[in-house]
């Protein structure tokens, strides 16, 4: 069996995603999404360039030897770039064995070790009383789990996803067109001051049984996130994620020191090179990298089993940049793995994504349920990508109030 050709496609109803298209000489294709938000153009160029024109007369069956000829061949190893372009080769091979077994891939992982896969939403408001609305919409769809992001009084803006205006249960995306990016502002005072009480206060109004979860996004330094962490233990987290900049490996020793609240890291991360030392020091509690750019399936379950040795279970990446196809590569992921936490969830059902990407994976009362069809389960729809086109956008940067640039 060879590969004959592979297109590369971006764009995609206001995300430009990177979709990866594998053809075989025996009629069946692959999937795989490289999307690499707001950077889109990069993994895209790589795969057509370098790794497409080195992939055409390969056999597609060899996805582990595949996967390694083009990591280590490269020399320059790993990058969100490289790993999110390897990343969609993967996935289109492994969408390839499956339609060869026709069996859903969760079958060839091991098969199902639950019946669905709990995900959570965004809640978000300008203000607490704009969330818990955001909150309470998303508990009578029938979620279970929620992340919880609301304005900070006094601080110079929103504050990390959070919408100037409120939005409902509308996904908020945080990003913004245009290659120049947005400035925000932050106030680390403020924000420690206010958060630990509203989360108390969104505890208080929804009780026990919801489980809350809070991303910081990389804000605070080590000793700060220690106290913030011991100041919300009383709240009964699901999780507090991203509390410390995520490239340094020790800041939360001091954190795990001082507080048991659960803690979830690793959206950032493209290797398990990035999270080998959070995972053996049992430094965290749930482990958030994407199949989309940590290498595809097949270095993501190994960053799974890495994790299930050491009691840490998976809290995949699941932003609106994501396209269904990685969403997918997930879902069969969540469905098999025996360490599995929680999923975020944003992307599928809306009607314009359904319809370039057609599946049959579906969601239901905050639960997400994996398609049985061959392979990812989901399709690609060229018709209907013929409507978009690329559009450049950037991340937000963050300022203090004195113009020290700080993490986003
Ligand atoms: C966020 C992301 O989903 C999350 O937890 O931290 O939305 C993040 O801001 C984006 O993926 C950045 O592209
Ligand atoms: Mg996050």
């Amino acid at each position: 069996m060879k590969i004959t050709d592979a297109q590369v496609f971006v764009g995609g109803p206001g995300k430009n995603y990177v979709t990866l298209k594998v053809m075989t000489d025996q009629g069946i294709y692959g999937l795989g999404d490289a999307t690499l938000n707001n950077h889109e153009t990069l993994p895209a160029a790589y795969l057509r360039d370098y790794l497409v024109p080195n992939l055409v007369g390969m056999d597609p069956r060899n996805s582990e030897d595949i996967w390694q000829l083009f990591y280590r061949g490269a020399y320059f190893r790993r990058g969100p770039v490289a790993m999110a372009a390897y990343g969609a080769i993967d996935m289109a091979l492994w969408d390839i064995k499956g339609k060869l077994a026709g069996m859903p891939l969760y079958q060839l992982f091991g098969g199902k070790s639950r019946d669905g896969a709990m995900v959570y939403a965004h809640a978000a408001g300008s203000d607490l009383d704009a969330l818990m609305d955001s909150v309470a919409s998303y508990v009578e769809q029938g979620f279970k789990a929620v992340r919880v992001q609301c304005g900070i009084p006094g601080m110079p803006s929103a504050g990390y996803a959070v919408p100037k205006d409120d939005v409902g249960t509308t996904p908020y995306i945080t990003d913004f067109s245009g290659i120049r990016p947005s400035v925000e502002g932050w106030d680390t005072g403020r924000y420690m001051r206010y958060m630990p009480g509203a989360l108390a206060e969104i505890r208080a109004r929804f009780g026990p049984d919801l489980k809350i979860l809070h991303d910081v996004h990389h804000r605070l330094l080590p000793r700060e996130a220690a106290e913030l962490a011991k100041a919300v233990e009383p709240v009964g987290l699901f999780w507090l994620e991203d509390p410390t900049p995520a490239e340094d490996q020790d800041a939360l020793k001091l954190l795990r020191q001082h507080s048991t609240v659960p803690i979830a890291i690793g959206e950032v991360f493209n290797s398990i090179w990035d999270c080998n030392k959070l995972i053996e020091n049992e430094l965290i509690d749930f482990i958030r990298v994407a199949v989309t750019y940590a290498g595809g399936i097949t270095h993501v379950k190994r960053i799974v089993d890495l994790a299930a040795m050491h009691h840490v279970r998976t809290g995949f990446h699941g932003a609106p940049s994501h396209s269904p196809l990685s969403m997918a590569a997930q879902a069969h992921l969540n469905a098999w793995a025996p360490n599995f936490g929680i999923q975020e969830y944003l992307v599928l059902g809306t009607p314009a994504c359904d319809a370039l990407f057609p599946s049959e994976h579906r969601m239901e009362n905050g639960m997400m349920y994996v398609s049985d069809a061959p392979g990812l389960g989901v399709d690609f729809d060229e018709t209907e990508a013929e409507r978009y086109t690329y559009s450049p956008g950037s991340h937000p940067i963050v300022r203090l109030e004195d113009g020290t640039v700080w993490n986003y």
